[in-house]
């Protein structure tokens, strides 16, 4: 899943796409590097970001969404608004991706009146606090658990599971000691029998766990420093089972990919 962020403000590439033309521009790029879903968000979610407005919202993502109707690839809107969901559904969306996973009132209803896919992932907290002071007892355990109630709650509401992804939300109210007991703990979320989706790409747990005391040059890494970082944990995501990577840097994910899935394939490719 390649993003397309159509922000000022995104944490690592805020601005560089938020006009019409080069969204596009990039939208294609992506595709052409090797991205199977495009995921288009009009509000940046990292810690203690400005909320919004649905207008703003709608203002910065319809143009880009109608600039990209026969788009040969299935798009993905990075929205926790009800009105903005109703209305990528109407253009096409063919997912929502919800950091808040559906929890905002009409949202589950609007997704069931559709016949669109739903990503639900886990946060604690909100965008603007919360990073403040996260806190688990066994955070596999919750977030599963949580990821599992909403599950219930879409099939209720007439969402099928053939419909829906998962996503511990990684970043999303955790300590670095969190997304990786997260990232280890993987297969236990797979274990609810429906797709992972991870987004770790260009996050700050990766800037964190570069900087060693050690290393004497590795001051805070810039964000495209944070792309080998960024290509490992994807890697590993895949390995723990993920079945969608949520990532900035298509091509290089997918190289990687190529020679991971070239190694593990099943039968082992002849010689
Ligand atoms: N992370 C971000 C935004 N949306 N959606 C899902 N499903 N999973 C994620 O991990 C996730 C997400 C934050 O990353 P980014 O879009 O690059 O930054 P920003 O929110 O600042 O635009």
């Amino acid at each position: 899943m390649g993003i397309v962020n159509l922000t000022p403000d995104s944490f690592s590439n805020g601005g560089r796409y938020a006009d019409i033309e080069r969204a596009i521009a990039h939208a294609h790029r992506l595709l052409g590097d090797g991205a199977d879903i495009l995921d288009l968000g009009a509000e940046s979610t990292r810690p203690g970001a400005a909320p919004v407005s649905l207008e703003d919202e709608l203002g910065r993502l319809m143009p880009v969404l109608a600039g990209l109707r026969d788009f040969p690839m299935p798009i993905s809107i990075d929205t926790y608004k009800p009105e903005v969901m109703e209305e990528a559904i109407r253009v096409g969306a063919a997912m929502i991706n919800d950091i808040n996973a559906l929890r905002a009132p009409r949202a589950i209803d609007i997704v069931a009146d559709s016949d669109t896919g739903v990503c639900v992932m886990h946060m604690q907290g909100t965008p603007q606090t919360m990073q403040q002071d996260p806190r688990y007892g066994d955070v596999v355990a919750e977030v599963k658990q949580f990821l599992a109630d909403r599950v219930a709650a879409l099939e209720d509401a007439g969402i099928g599971r053939e419909r829906i992804v998962l996503d511990p939300g990684f970043g999303f109210g955790k300590t670095k000691a969190h997304n990786l007991a997260l990232l280890r703990g993987l297969g236990e979320l797979g274990a609810l029998g429906l797709p992972v989706l991870a987004g770790l790409s260009r996050k700050s747990v990766l800037a964190k766990l570069t900087q060693c005391e050690d290393r004497k040059s590795a001051p805070q890494p810039e964000y495209e420093d944070r792309v080998p970082a960024s290509i490992a944990a994807a890697l590993l995501a895949v390995f723990k089972g993920a079945r969608i990577v949520r990532v900035h840097d298509v091509k290089a994910t997918c190289d990687a990919l190529a020679v991971y899935s070239a190694v593990m394939a099943e039968p082992p490719l002849a010689v």
